[in-house]
């Protein structure tokens, strides 16, 4: 079975293909994302990207879709974060958060996994607070701004393979992974 990780966001690759080779799964990225909704559910912006997807009996596509949900704005940007990220950025929230006391936030990803006749949901989702400034210059999008509980480093000061232990991402791929080796999609070879 050929993995394809359809995707424009090339951090999110590189995240996902360390990831899923832990698991033994080699992913191949391709810049298609069926049509994408603006929905406040990102299960559900997920779950119809997928859907439109239609792949040959020999390829496995995965959609990931994720967002930010901070506390003291209602769980804004949410399912919007692609957009308020390219629009206002993170300077743009860090001005709305300003003098703000309640800092809470998460990151929640939902993953698809789209094969031939069927398709399949997971979720993953980290807890944290938002920084009063950017710190750091790894990871991508939102990881400047956010610090995930237990840590005192924002996502964008830790390595990718630190990230990934603990990540949203890595939740949800996770269970994608270990639901793919349950149903024999992949085999692993045990010496
Ligand atoms: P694709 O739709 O092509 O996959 P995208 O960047 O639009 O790429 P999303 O809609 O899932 O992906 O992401 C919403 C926003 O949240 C976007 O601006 C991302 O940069 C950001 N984001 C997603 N995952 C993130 C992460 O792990 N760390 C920081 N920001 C993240």
């Amino acid at each position: 079975m050929k993995f394809v990780f359809a995707t424009h966001n090339e951090g999110k690759f590189k995240e996902a293909s360390f990831i899923l080779s832990e698991y033994g799964i080699k992913i191949e990225q391709k810049p298609i994302k069926g049509t994408e909704i603006q929905a406040e559910d990102i299960i559900y912006v997920v779950k119809h990207a997928a859907k439109n997807i239609r792949p040959g009996k020999d390829v496995a596509v995965i959609v990931d879709d994720a967002g930010l949900y901070i506390d003291a704005l209602n769980g804004f940007p949410g399912a919007f974060s692609s957009y308020v990220q390219k629009t206002i950025g993170n300077k743009g929230i860090l001005k709305l958060m300003k003098n703000e006391k309640k800092r809470s936030a998460h990151f929640d990803a939902a993953v698809a996994l789209r094969t031939y006749d069927k398709l399949w949901v997971f979720t993953g989702r980290v807890n944290g607070t938002i920084t009063g400034q950017e710190r750091g210059f790894l990871g991508f999008g939102y990881d400047p701004i956010f610090i995930p509980e237990g840590e005192s480093r924002t996502f964008a000061q830790m390595k990718l393979e630190e990230k990934c232990k603990i990540s949203h991402r890595a939740l949800a791929l996770g269970r994608l992974a270990t639901m793919v080796r349950n149903i024999g999609l992949i085999r692993q070879t045990i010496y």
